[in-house]
């Protein structure tokens, strides 16, 4: 490793070039970023991107053995990184802090899509949902230790960008069912979204109507949050705008499950419309308001 002796560069690094869990050199980022889960959902993204010039013909892949795979190439034109990243918020940690170290300098775009359960009845699945905040629902361990508290905590929520949000919803509807609403982002698949196993003391058999009393949440996931917390954290200059899309797998209300052959038509056609919407957005405008020069 590289000192981390920079204190503009303050993170280690495999060599002094590559940043250490996505493994990418400076420029191989493009400023919009579209994020997924499932490495063959970013493969199938990336199949409509064609190859930046400098790349002579080949789009740009790079595969971490973190788990990160990066796609970067045009999509109509525009440059745009598809990067899976896996599951789970501590993905996402380095996935954002690392991307920002190597895009270009100014502001950048993180958009993420993924699946999510469904916390609605009437939000059939199928539907798209585009988070315009999330609250983050996490195991508090206190709680088994000494009894403290309640066994699990649920966060104030944060804010996706509004502008970018709004965009991303204009776009979809355009092709595909799509609402605007919250999300519960969880630290586990199965504890913090009340799924039940009696091999495990989790205390959860209460948790989806002690979130329903906090919040109105459309959605659940593992992401979400931790993105938009991040993002609106990050400092001018180079700003990140942030929002996330999720389409509805499974209704958690109505126990009703995505048939497999339109999961893969909806994820299809909802993420060409995230490529247009990532490509399409002003940069200036999602931070309209905002002084970009003020760090
Ligand atoms: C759990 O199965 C995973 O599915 C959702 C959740 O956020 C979690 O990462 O995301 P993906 O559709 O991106 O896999
Ligand atoms: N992803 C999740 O995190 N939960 C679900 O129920 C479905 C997809």
């Amino acid at each position: 490793l590289s000192a981390p002796t920079d204190p503009k560069r303050p993170r280690p690094r495999p060599s002094a070039s590559r940043v250490l869990h996505l493994g990418l050199p400076p420029g191989a980022l493009a400023s919009r970023i579209l994020t997924v889960g499932d490495p063959a959902r970013a493969a199938l993204l990336a199949s409509h991107l064609t190859p930046r010039p400098q790349d002579k013909g080949r789009l740009f892949i790079h595969s971490s053995s973190r788990g990160f795979t990066t796609y970067t190439g045009l999509f109509l034109s525009t440059p745009i990184s598809i990067i899976s990243f896996g599951m789970g918020s501590q993905m996402i940690d380095f996935l954002v802090r690392e991307s920002r170290d190597v895009a270009p300098p100014g502001p950048i775009v993180i958009i993420s899509y993924g699946s999510a359960g469904g916390l609605k009845r009437d939000v059939e699945v199928g539907t798209c949902v585009i988070i315009e905040k999330s609250y983050n629902v996490t195991r508090n361990s206190d709680h088994w230790t000494n009894g403290s508290g309640t066994p699990y905590n649920i966060s104030l929520p944060v804010p996706a960008n509004p502008k970018l949000s709004l965009h991303l919803l204009q776009q979809v509807k355009l092709s595909s069912p799509c609402v605007l609403g919250e999300s519960a982002t969880t630290c586990s698949f199965y504890s913090s979204q009340a799924r039940t196993d009696g091999n495990f003391d989790d205390k959860n058999g209460g948790l989806i109507s002690q979130i329903q009393k906090t919040c109105t949440p459309t959605s659940m996931e593992m992401e979400s949050f931790h993105l938009l917390d991040l993002a609106r954290s990050t400092r001018a200059p180079n700003k990140i705008a942030s929002a996330s899309a999720v389409v509805v797998v499974a209704n958690r209300v109505t126990g009703e499950v995505v048939e497999g052959r339109k999961l893969a038509e909806v994820e299809g056609r909802v993420g060409i419309a995230l490529l247009r919407a990532v490509c399409g957005v002003d940069l200036g405008e999602v931070w309209e308001g905002e002084d970009l020069n003020d760090g």
